[in-house]
């Protein structure tokens, strides 16, 4: 174990995969490691791009990365479930796109499904951002899809969100209303060359600056910025309004104030996971289970009920030893 915390503070990028690949299976050895490189990170900032199918993000993600890399910066890269049913096979696509990138030392790619992850995928996500924040990456992008309950859980991790459209998606200003818009640090407009850009652009501008939904004591404005993700027009647009943000966060204390929520977040997330994991296993193993979910089926007991005494006998296992004497 050791050892792998060793090579992956080196950077050794094949350690970075075991340790990812063992995170993603919840196993023990990868959750000993990422603890020990726990101490190590906070250094990079965190940047969360989302938006729906298809608007580009990868694309984007793929020309910061090559941004930063010619500012001699490192960059790590989480997509999350990047085959989506309208892009369908994505991740192959990623990796060609990515092309030079993929070989380059300065950059680290790494791609996760969205199911079969035991650990919940927000707090896998994170762990494996926190090892490439230990491995010295200076920004690690994180990608996911869509608006939904676990994309905003994965991009809330950040210290920077990215809110990414393009014309013709229709539910922009909609997702907007629905919150996201307290999320979004960093509008994007992509495909920009499309018909309609202008106009979703001037759309979001005027959502943000009509500005019910934001609160105005954060003093940030979001911006929106327009870009053209295949040809990178823009995209320097985009890396200096991350850094405007970054500079923001660091100057206010907003920087200490974020890293707290996020630190808020996953230790409740890590203690709902941990409360649902040890209640469900318990009860299983007693046979509460089946028998209380029969109970509440023949309405012989309410939900609430079964659910306080599984939640007691949870609790009963999580109490330490009582001291001897
Ligand atoms: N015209 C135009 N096409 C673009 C632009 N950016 C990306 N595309 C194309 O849009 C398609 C989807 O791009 P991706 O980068 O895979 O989009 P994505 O948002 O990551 O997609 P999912 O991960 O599947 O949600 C690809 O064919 C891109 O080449 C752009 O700025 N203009
Ligand atoms: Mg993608």
């Amino acid at each position: 174990m050791d050892d792998l915390v060793q090579r992956v503070l080196a950077g050794d990028r094949s350690a970075l995969a075991r340790v990812m690949t063992l995170l993603e299976r919840d196993d023990p050895a990868g959750i000993a490691v990422w603890q020990a490189l726990y101490p190590r990170t906070g250094r990079a900032q965190r940047i969360g791009l989302t938006g729906p199918p298809g608007v580009g993000k990868s694309t984007l993600v793929t020309q910061l990365a090559r941004h930063y890399r010619q500012q001699d910066q490192m960059a790590g890269i989480v997509a999350v479930d990047p085959t989506s049913p309208l892009t369908g096979g994505a991740l192959l696509g990623d990796r060609v796109r990515m092309g030079q990138l993929a070989t380059d030392p300065g950059v680290f790619v790494r791609s996760m499904a969205s199911r079969g992850q035991p650990g919940g995928l927000a707090a896998q996500t994170a762990a494996v951002a926190d090892v490439l924040d230990a491995a010295g990456m200076d920004r690690v992008l994180i990608e996911t899809v869509g608006v939904g309950q676990e994309a905003l859980a994965v991009v809330g991790a950040a210290h920077t969100t990215v809110l990414v459209g393009a014309p013709g998606q229709g539910d922009e200003v909609q997702a907007l209303k629905a919150g996201l818009l307290e999320l979004a640090d960093v509008l994007v407009v992509n495909q920009s060359d499309r018909d309609g850009a202008p106009a979703l652009a001037a759309a979001w501008r005027w959502v943000i600056e009509d500005g019910a939904s934001h609160s105005p004591d954060t003093g940030w404005q979001p911006p929106v910025i327009e870009t053209v993700a295949t040809t990178g027009e823009g995209v320097p647009a985009l890396a200096a309004a991350l850094d405007r943000h970054r500079a923001w966060l660091a100057d206010g204390g907003g920087w200490e104030r974020r890293t707290e929520r996020i630190a808020g977040e996953r230790v409740l997330r890590a203690l709902a996971h941990r409360l649902l994991e040890t209640a469900r296993r318990r009860a299983a193993a007693s046979g509460t289970w089946d028998r209380l979910i029969a109970d509440v089926a023949a309405r012989r007991l309410d939900p609430a009920t079964a659910a306080a005494r599984l939640a007691a006998a949870a609790a009963d296992e999580e109490r330490p030893p009582a001291p001897a004497g």
